[in-house]
């Protein structure tokens, strides 16, 4: 399978270049780049120590330009930010930049055997059938990669299995060395998901228990090996005691326990260790009412508030519960003051059309990153905090779970690729706009015509509202099919084990986790749980995440519950249909392949919306009893059955 260079196509890297084998050599290849896009300036660059190491200034004067970097990271970045100038304006002013995150991270679910885990672009470009490869693709993705800032990659999904487990031995460290050393030229590093119970799978131990001297042992042995062949290797990311995964609660141990026995293995090298906080019960009992999901992360993690060493990382995903399109944001990054933080957003779209649907997701990025948390007098919003405001050192930042593959165009959806765009971006500037995001990934991609990029612009930034309104209504997640996350299905999950209920009766929808209810809201600090305690003050898109509520109440746009949700699921597939209209306008205008291939999207995704539309209207018609004040056509099985609002 080929690849196409995707946003950086207008600007090719010269015929026969050799891939670079150094960062120094990346810079001289990214300068011919540039030299060719531009003869209007005398390019220069310079690495001076008076700048942030991955900082960069782009100088130009009379007939010239220098581009000053503090690392030669920071002038890699410099020269990719003077190429997108020239091909957005067609010159290039001066600009002084620094990363806000420190890290800047991509996680890979790919599988050793070459699946990839909530993939949705084709299969793995770094594994097939075992066997790990490094090949002009892997350069072409470390080129995008360092294109937006992204200084970091974890290869392997968080599940690790099988020949993954592996990773950290032999059988592969001289590929990976060859892997780290195609990132390292372009200003990224590698890193690793392990198995935590190697210590036996590899080791030949008979426990994984993080207190027993042999396992610590067994870790720093395997730790020094790695460093010896990668010698700027970053470390490792961790799921344990997480759906069905090992971790230190076999043993008895805190979680605490077992990503420091890792953290003192790496600490010598300079090594990070990343331990997410994805734990909780995923074998719940749908009749307990009592226990809620949204509670565990912050249940587990805020006691060890402090517990952990210095190079280790928490990875929080943004919301309390997975990846829903409208969850609130994870109440951990309001509690853990005294631990370093990173935020862990989804970028591959398991529950947000898996890239048959238009979803761009930087708004929804964004409102997490604004978010207040309440936690600081001051700098207390989540940027602030995976940024560093509070805890300096490095040892924070953000990560997404990509959505590429071997597909041609990287993201199986053309449209796709804006997320994976925005979302190296956004880690270097939170303060861009989703639409400056939008508009600079659509102008790189499809050129400059201003019709093209304005179209593409709108459709980017429509499609997370309407995504948001076909899908399940006011914030309550899981209306999905089981296992594979796509489609409708209002009580695929209902009456399972994974802690995931809307509990719809005739009368009331949603789950009370109010002070009163299941107490989750009151994991946030005081103002916050004031807030989402009242209907009144609850952000729409989180209401019936917050409350149970009868299909009769009337939120704060006036509508009843009810009539909402058959509001906003008639809207959702009309303003679909709209956006899809308008697209049509440019063909002819971009190249033939990808138009088709994104109209071809697109009728996947309007069959889907409508189908979205009719289930969910069907349902809450049936279950609630109450017609459609505007009667449209809803799929009730007799009149007779319903009530009408007055007109
Ligand atoms: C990698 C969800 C997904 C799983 C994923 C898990 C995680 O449950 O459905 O596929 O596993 O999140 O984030 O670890």
């Amino acid at each position: 399978m080929g690849y196409e260079p995707i946003w950086l196509k207008q600007a090719p890297l010269p015929a026969g270049a050799e891939h670079p084998a150094s960062i120094a050599e990346a810079v001289e290849l990214e300068l011919s780049v540039l030299r060719s896009l531009s003869e209007a300036f005398v390019w220069s660059y310079l690495v001076t120590e008076a700048l942030p190491e991955e900082g960069y200034e782009v100088l130009v004067g009379e007939g010239k330009a220098d581009i000053l970097g503090g690392s030669y990271a920071g002038v890699l970045y410099g020269i990719f930010d003077a190429e997108r100038q020239l091909l957005l304006t067609d010159t290039v002013v001066s600009v002084s930049e620094r990363p806000a995150s420190p890290l800047r991270m991509l996680n890979h679910w790919d599988n050793a055997d070459g699946s990839i885990e909530r993939g949705y672009s084709g299969l793995s470009f770094f594994f097939r059938d075992g066997v790990l490869s490094v090949n002009d693709r892997t350069f072409a993705y470390a080129r995008l990669c360092a294109s937006v800032g992204i200084n970091a990659s974890v290869i392997n999904n968080v599940n690790v299995f099988k020949d993954a487990t592996w990773l950290i031995t032999d059988r592969y460290l001289p590929v990976l060395r060859k892997l780290a050393e195609c990132f390292g030229a372009y200003g990224i590093k590698l890193y690793l998901c392990v198995n935590f119970a190697a210590s036996i799978e590899v080791g030949g131990l008979a426990s994984a228990d993080p207190l027993e001297p042999e396992v610590a042992e067994f870790w720093k042995k395997t730790v020094a090996h790695i460093y010896e062949v990668i010698p700027d290797f970053g470390g490792f990311l961790v799921k344990a005691d997480s759906e069905g995964r090992p971790g230190p609660y076999t043993y008895g141990r805190t979680q605490a326990d077992g990503a420091n026995m890792l953290a003192k293995a790496l600490a010598p090298f300079g090594g990070k260790l990343i331990w997410r906080c994805f734990v909780y019960n995923c074998s719940q009992d749908w009749r307990d009412v009592t226990t809620d999901r949204a509670c565990a992360a912050y249940d587990t993690f805020r006691p060890l508030d402090g517990a952990f060493d210095e190079n280790v990382i928490l990875q929080v995903k943004n919301g309390p519960v997975d990846f829903q399109v409208g969850e609130p944001v994870s109440p951990l990054f309001c509690g853990m003051k005294n631990t370093n933080l990173m935020l862990e957003v989804q970028a591959a779209q398991e529950y947000t059309g898996q890239q048959k649907h238009v979803c761009y997701l930087i708004p929804m990025w964004k409102d997490v990153l604004r978010f207040h948390t309440c936690a600081y007098e001051k700098a207390d919003r989540v940027s602030d905090i995976v940024c560093g405001a509070h805890r300096p050192g490095g040892n924070c930042g953000i990560a997404a779970v990509i959505n590429t593959g071997d597909d041609d165009n990287w993201t199986g959806a053309d449209l796709a690729a804006a997320n994976w765009y925005g979302f190296g971006r956004l880690c270097w500037k939170p303060q861009l706009s989703a639409e400056e995001i939008a508009s600079e990934w659509a102008g790189l991609t499809f050129g400059t015509d201003s019709a093209v990029r304005k179209i593409l612009v709108k459709v980017l930034l429509a499609s997370y509202g309407i995504y948001e309104k076909y899908t399940a209504p006011l914030g309550i997640g899981w209306m999905c099919n089981p296992n594979n996350h796509y489609g409708p299905n209002v009580d695929g999950y209902e009456y399972d084990r994974w802690g995931t209920y809307h509990r719809s009766s005739c009368k009331a929808i949603g789950v009370d986790r109010t002070g009163t209810g299941t107490g989750y809201s009151h994991q946030y600090p005081e103002a916050l749980a004031a807030k989402f305690d009242n209907p009144e003050t609850t952000p729409m898109a989180h209401m019936l995440f917050f409350h149970r509520l009868p299909y009769t109440y009337v939120l704060p746009n006036g509508k009843t519950v009810i009539q909402h949700i058959y509001d906003t699921h008639f809207e959702g597939v009309e303003e679909l249909m709209d956006l899809i209209e308008s697209v049509v306008t440019v063909q002819g205008l971009i190249p033939e392949k990808e138009y088709t291939r994104i109209m071809e999207r697109f009728a996947m995704q309007l069959a889907s919306a409508k189908e979205w539309r009719d289930r969910i209207n069907t349902y809450y018609c049936r279950m609630s009893g109450i017609g459609d004040a505007k009667h449209r056509k809803i799929y009730a099985v007799s009149e007779e059955d319903l009530t009408y609002p007055e007109a």
